[in-house]
C-alpha cells in the first residue's frame, strides 16, 4: 500500500500523520485517488488528521495552516467542485471559534460530518436511481463513476434483469475499473471503445453518468466524452440520466464563475516517440453537457430537473460560497 492513506468507500485509514496534506494532494493530482466522490472525502478526511494532530497552541497559527491546507489540497485537481465543498465543508466554521481547541474540533468534526453525508448520499442514490430503471434496460456508462455504479448494482441486485456498454475511458480506461466491478457484481457487461458509442446507442434505453461538477444552469460536467453520449442519446430519444451528489453543485458558478477544464500531460495520450516531436496534444479531461441533453439529475434528495438545480444549490449553500472566495 503506497503513501499515507488508501480510502476505501469513503473510509480514510490512518498511518502516519506527517505530511498528510501533500501525500494526499499527491495521491489526488496522481489520480491514486479519483472520482469527484473519493477526492472529496480524501480532502476532508485529510484535514480532519491534520487538525487532530496539530501540535501548536495558537488559534491564529492554527487558522494560517488550515488555510494553507486546503489551498495545497484545492491546486491539486482543478475541476471536480466536489473537493472545493468537501474542504470548504470541513473548515466552514473555524472563524466562529474563540479559542484553538475549538477550531480543531470544529474541522474535525465538520470534516467527519461530510465524510458521512457524503457516503450516505451516495446509499440514497443508488436507492432512488435502481427505481428508474426497468426490468430488462439495457445501460450505457462512461468512466467510473461510484454513483452511477451504485444505481445499477442497486438494481441488479433488486433482481432486475439489466446489461451494461460501460465506454473504456480513454485515454486513462477508467472502464477497465467499471467493467471488474460490474462483473464482480454478477452483471451481463460489455466493453467498448469510446467511438463505438453512437453505433450502440440503439441498442440502449438509459445512459447513466456520473458529475465531477453540475453548474447552476444544470449543465453537466464530467469525464471527457460525457457531452458526445449524451448528444448521441438525444438522437436515439434514449434517456440520459445524471448521478450526482447535491455536493458536487457547484455555488461559484452562481456567480458567474466558469468551471475550468483540466489538461493533463500529452504522455497520458501517447508514449514518447510514438509521434513525432512536431505533433501536438491536447489533453482535456472533462467536457460540459449543455442542460437540454440532461433528462434527470439523480441526487439524494431526489430527481432533479437541470433547472430546479438553482433553487436547490440556494437552500443547500446560501450565499456564503462567495464569502469563502
Ligand atoms: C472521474 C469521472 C466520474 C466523476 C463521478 O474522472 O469523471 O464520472 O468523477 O465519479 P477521473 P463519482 O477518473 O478523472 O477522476 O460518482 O465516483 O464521484
Amino acid at each position: 500500500m503506497s503513501g499515507l492513506v488508501r480510502y476505501i468507500t469513503g473510509q480514510c485509514i490512518r498511518r502516519s500523520v506527517s505530511d498528510i496534506i501533500a501525500e494526499t494532494a499527491s495521491d489526488i493530482r496522481t489520480m491514486q485517488v479519483r472520482g469527484a466522490g473519493r477526492i472529496a472525502r480524501a480532502g476532508a478526511s485529510a484535514l480532519a488528521i491534520f487538525s487532530e494532530s496539530y501540535k501548536g497552541d495558537s488559534l491564529d497559527g492554527f487558522k494560517t495552516d488550515v488555510e494553507a491546507a486546503a489551498r495545497i489540497l484545492l491546486a491539486s485537481r482543478p475541476t471536480a467542485v466536489s473537493l472545493w465543498n468537501g474542504v470548504h465543508a470541513s473548515t466552514k466554521d473555524i472563524d466562529l471559534a474563540l479559542t484553538m481547541s475549538e477550531a480543531r474540533d470544529s474541522v474535525v468534526r465538520n470534516a467527519n460530518a461530510f465524510v458521512d453525508m457524503s457516503v450516505k448520499a451516495l446509499q440514497a442514490i443508488s436507492e432512488i436511481g435502481a427505481r428508474t430503471i426497468r426490468n430488462g434496460d439495457v445501460i450505457m456508462t462512461h468512466c467510473n463513476s461510484s454513483a452511477a455504479l451504485g444505481v445499477i448494482k442497486k438494481a441488479h441486485d433488486q433482481g432486475k434483469d439489466i446489461k451494461v456498454y460501460a465506454t473504456e475511458s480513454r485515454p486513462w480506461r477508467q472502464g477497465i475499473l467499471t467493467v471488474g466491478e460490474l462483473v464482480n457484481a454478477g452483471i451481463d457487461t460489455t466493453l467498448i471503445v469510446d467511438s463505438a458509442v453512437r453505433t450502440v446507442m440503439g441498442r440502449v434505453d438509459v445512459a447513466l453518468v456520473g458529475a465531477d461538477t453540475i453548474m447552476s444552469n444544470g449543465a453537466l460536467v464530467n469525464k471527457i466524452g460525457t457531452s458526445q453520449i449524451a448528444l448521441m442519446a438525444d438522437e436515439a430519444r434514449v434517456r440520459f440520466s445524471v448521478c450526482s451528489e447535491t455536493y458536487k453543485f457547484s455555488p461559484m458558478t452562481i456567480f458567474g464563475d466558469e468551471v475550468t477544464i483540466e489538461e493533463r500531460e500529452p504522455g497520458e495520450v501517447v508514449s514518447k516517440g510514438e509521434v513525432p516531436d512536431s505533433v501536438k496534444i491536447f489533453n482535456p479531461v472533462f467536457d460540459i453537457t449543455p442542460p437540454k441533453y440532461i433528462d434527470g439529475i439523480i441526487t439524494e434528495l431526489g430527481i432533479l430537473s437541470p433547472g430546479s438545480v438553482y433553487d436547490v444549490m440556494i437552500r443547500q449553500f446560501g450565499y456564503r460560497a462567495l464569502d469563502s472566495r
